[in-house]
């Protein structure tokens, strides 16, 4: 996921700046995967990471959908971003120091989130877990549907494109944002009124995206990197716009 620490206004800089650990040296992109590492010992947290949507429909809605295994409401990765997005408004009140919540997991756990929830797959059907149980050939490799989306298309481009350097991609996608992207970059920072966060938003745009171009064929090679690449830089360009969004609204 990509934290694009540069867009954040000065009040949401110096409170990250403030709950990041001391070991982030202050690079939000550095502790982004810390809620992959908990998830073993946080076990309650893996349920968080995603969503399932009915078999085939190609929708999402947060009263139907977002809820974990055993039904519980409000256990999925948008309810997770509500959820840290309120614990982080407290950051705000006057005895933040105080704050009933560990503030400094909420905003690891908010950073990955919002990354999580932009991967099309994380929104993804409910029978195979988000392609999880669907096996493909990556070029030769056996590969699961799901893992393609979350590192193979990312590192078939860095190795092809960038000299293998997750520096370069992230590079070139920050310049997309300031040039081709400019126009449409407002409106994915923009959230409804009063909302501080709007994860429903990314949610339903998640699953069209799985539907219209994950779930394709079995035998993945040139022809599906091509054309799917440039959706895998557009969700990681919008997570990383609406995380430091969000951000900003926060900590406003
Ligand atoms: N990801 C990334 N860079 C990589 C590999 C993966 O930015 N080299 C992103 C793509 C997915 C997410 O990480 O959106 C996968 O996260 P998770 O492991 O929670 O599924
Ligand atoms: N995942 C998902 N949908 C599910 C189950 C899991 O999107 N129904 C995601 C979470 C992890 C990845 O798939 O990023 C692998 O999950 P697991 O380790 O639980 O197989
Ligand atoms: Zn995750």
């Amino acid at each position: 996921m990509l934290c694009f620490q540069s867009r954040l206004r000065e009040a949401a800089a110096d409170a990250v700046k403030q709950l990041l650990p001391e070991s982030a040296d202050n690079d939000l992109g550095s502790v982004c995967t810390w809620a992959d590492h908990v998830k073993f010992h946080y076990h309650w947290s893996s349920a968080l990471h995603f969503i399932d949507t009915p078999d085939n429909l190609c929708t999402y809605q947060y009263n139907r959908d977002c809820k974990d295994e055993d039904g519980v409401k409000g256990r999925c990765v948008a309810g997770a971003i509500n959820n840290y997005t309120t614990q982080l408004l407290s950051y705000n009140s006057a005895s933040s120091s105080h704050s009933e919540y560990n503030l400094t997991e909420a905003l690891l756990f908010l950073s990955h989130f919002i990354g999580d929830i932009h991967q099309p797959l994380h929104v993804g059907f409910t029978s195979d877990r988000g392609g999880n149980t669907i096996d493909v050939h990556w070029y030769t490799r056996k590969q699961v549907l799901h893992h393609v989306w979350d590192n193979n298309i990312i590192e078939t481009a860095e190795e092809r494109f960038y000299n293998s350097n997750i520096d370069g991609l992230v590079d070139a996608i920050q310049q997309n944002i300031t040039t081709d992207w400019a126009d449409l970059v407002k409106k994915w920072e923009t959230c409804s009124a009063n909302n501080t966060a709007c994860p429903d938003v990314y949610a339903s745009e998640g699953i069209k995206a799985a539907c219209d171009w994950a779930y394709k064929g079995k035998e993945l090679a040139d022809e599906y990197f091509n054309s799917r690449l440039p959706i895998v830089k557009l969700r990681l360009a919008q997570g990383g716009v609406r995380l430091a969004a969000t951000l900003n609204r926060i900590f406003g």
